[in-house]
């Protein structure tokens, strides 16, 4: 039932130096998915996206676009938002790091981490990359490049510094108190290793650009785009304001979610500046995987970048959807193929669970009046199946808290193909003459196993979950997980059947 118990989820904030491309819908459907299946089962969810608005990477894109830097981030900010609506996200704020109360906020964090002595100005000489806004080591470089393959640039300038070199020993005890702070399990041992080998101080101010937070009381230096980005998270419950109500419900955040290339940023630097600031760190960061299309990296330069907005048109939303999260384990690399997509899109789509809902409701329709059955006895078989959908939830609660997203997809469609035997096997239109009662209590069982997978596909696909739950006619306020074991009222009258799923079909004179 219900609990209201806070929930705060995040993704990534998006550089604007470039349109939204699937990646970052990945992302964001992720937490989408996550957000909604939180709400459903009784939390109270914040969930936040936004995007990443200083620094020179952005800087350097709106000078080649020509426009002043503020113009530049408000026109691509607004894509992304446009791309969220796009893709029916449910986000209850969009944060953008030029707002006056993030700057706010980045300036109180400054403060506190310079109050408590974790701040010092030198100078920095080294190599920086603007491409990944990081410092790298002449170490660090491989062929002349920074480790992720980017150029980088020789940078001497004044800067202040964080203390980092001293929380490597209190970064490693807190992985070890919270084994669950760092997830899949392949991050957290990267991330380990890396802060086990030392750590440097870092460089936290600029000083040769202006496009950035000022530091306070020393306007010729802008704060490192990453220090500002990552406050991102506390700004949009209320910090520097830790009485906020929504700061007291929903700091510590349960969950950053970020794809692998940015880990270290969320696992190392992040948590050490809440340390040193006296807040406590969030409480999970899970790194995603890498989609490739076709086999190839997608980059702008090989021309291969997805359009999410293209996807969607093709397939439409809701089969994106469930692709993305269904193909590829969560933290796994994943390949985008338009074979892959129309063959889930075909089989466990349409073949599975259209197909399911389809049979048996216009079975109802044709023999029971359009109305939900009165069931008789159940027997072994049709318990068999209830259990089984019954015990959904548990699994999916259990995979979603690892964020193991394609197992409780998996759950769901074992019951969809189980269900579909227990169809073919119970036959129910050869039962209305030789015995009525079972045909009803067959249908019945197979319409409330339907209206069991329609409560549960919500997150992951809104639209056609609710638009399968609207022909059983269940009323809108009994789609949430509380009402999962309120069986289907017989003698409802239900609408006329028609297809949620359907087959994809080539257009004509395209191939995939
Ligand atoms: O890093 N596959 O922003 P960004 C999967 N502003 N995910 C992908 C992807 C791909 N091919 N390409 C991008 C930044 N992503 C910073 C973040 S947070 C305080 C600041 C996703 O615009 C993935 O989530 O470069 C990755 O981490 C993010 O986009 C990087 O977005």
């Amino acid at each position: 039932m219900p609990d209201g118990r806070p929930y705060y989820i995040t993704t990534p904030i998006y550089y604007v130096n470039d349109k939204p491309h699937i990646g970052h819908a990945y992302t964001t459907l992720a937490c989408d998915m996550l957000a909604r299946f939180m709400r459903l089962d009784g939390r109270r969810v914040h969930f936040l996206t936004g995007t990443d608005e200083h620094g020179q990477k952005v800087e350097k894109s709106a000078a080649a676009a020509g426009v002043a830097p503020l113009e530049f981030c408000d026109r691509v900010s607004e894509q992304f938002r446009v791309l969220a609506g796009a893709l029916k996200v449910s986000n209850d704020d969009f944060i953008r790091t030029t707002e006056p109360r993030h700057i706010a906020a980045c300036q109180a964090l400054w403060q506190q981490l310079l109050d408590r002595g974790e701040i010092y100005l030198g100078s920095y000489a080294g190599w920086y990359s603007v491409r990944d806004e990081a410092f790298y080591t002449e170490a660090d470089l491989v062929d002349g490049k920074a480790p992720t393959g980017a150029p980088v640039e020789w940078v001497e300038e004044p800067s202040y510094f964080f203390r980092l070199s001293a929380w490597g020993d209190r970064l490693l005890a807190f992985y070890d108190q919270n084994p669950g702070f760092i997830g899949p399990d392949s991050r957290r041992n990267e991330v380990i290793s890396f802060v086990k080998s030392g750590l440097r101080d870092l460089s936290v101010s600029r000083t040769s650009f202006t496009w950035g937070v000022p530091v306070p009381n020393d306007p010729a230096h802008v704060m490192y785009v990453w220090l500002d980005a990552l406050t991102n998270y506390i700004t949009a419950v209320g910090y520097p304001d830790t009485q906020a109500e929504t700061y007291k419900a929903f700091w510590p955040a349960n969950l950053h979610v970020v794809g692998k290339d940015i880990v270290r940023f969320h696992a190392v630097y992040w948590p050490a500046f809440l340390m040193a600031a006296e807040i406590a760190p969030p409480k999970r960061v899970f790194a995603h995987g890498w989609w490739t299309n076709e086999g190839q990296k997608i980059s702008k330069s090989l021309g291969n970048v997805i359009a999410p907005g293209d996807l969607v048109e093709r397939y439409g939303l809701d089969p994106v959807r469930y692709f993305l999260l269904r193909e590829v384990p969560f933290g796994n690399d994943g390949d985008f193929s338009h074979r892959a997509m129309i063959g889930r899109m075909n089989s466990e789509l349409a073949g599975g669970l259209g197909n399911l809902a389809q049979r048996s409701l216009s079975i109802i329709a044709k023999n029971l009046d359009s109305k939900v059955p009165q069931p008789g006895a159940f027997n072994e078989e049709d318990n068999e199946l209830l259990a089984q959908a019954a015990a959904m939830l548990d699994k999916l609660r259990a995979a979603f808290d690892h964020q193991l997203f394609h197992e409780g997809l998996e759950a769901i469609f074992n019951v969809v193909r189980a269900a579909n035997i227990y169809i073919d096997r119970q036959a129910p239109w050869g039962l209305k003459k030789t015995d009525p009662e079972r045909m009803a209590t067959v249908l019945y069982v197979l319409a409330d196993v339907v209206r069991q997978l329609g409560i549960l596909l919500q997150p992951v696909m809104p639209a056609s979950a609710n638009r399968l739950l609207d022909q059983l006619a269940l009323p809108a306020d009994a789609r949430g997980f509380g009402d999962l074991d309120k069986r289907l009222v017989p003698g409802t009258d239900l609408p006329k059947p028609e297809g949620v799923f359907p087959r994809f079909v080539e257009p004509e004179g395209e191939g995939a």
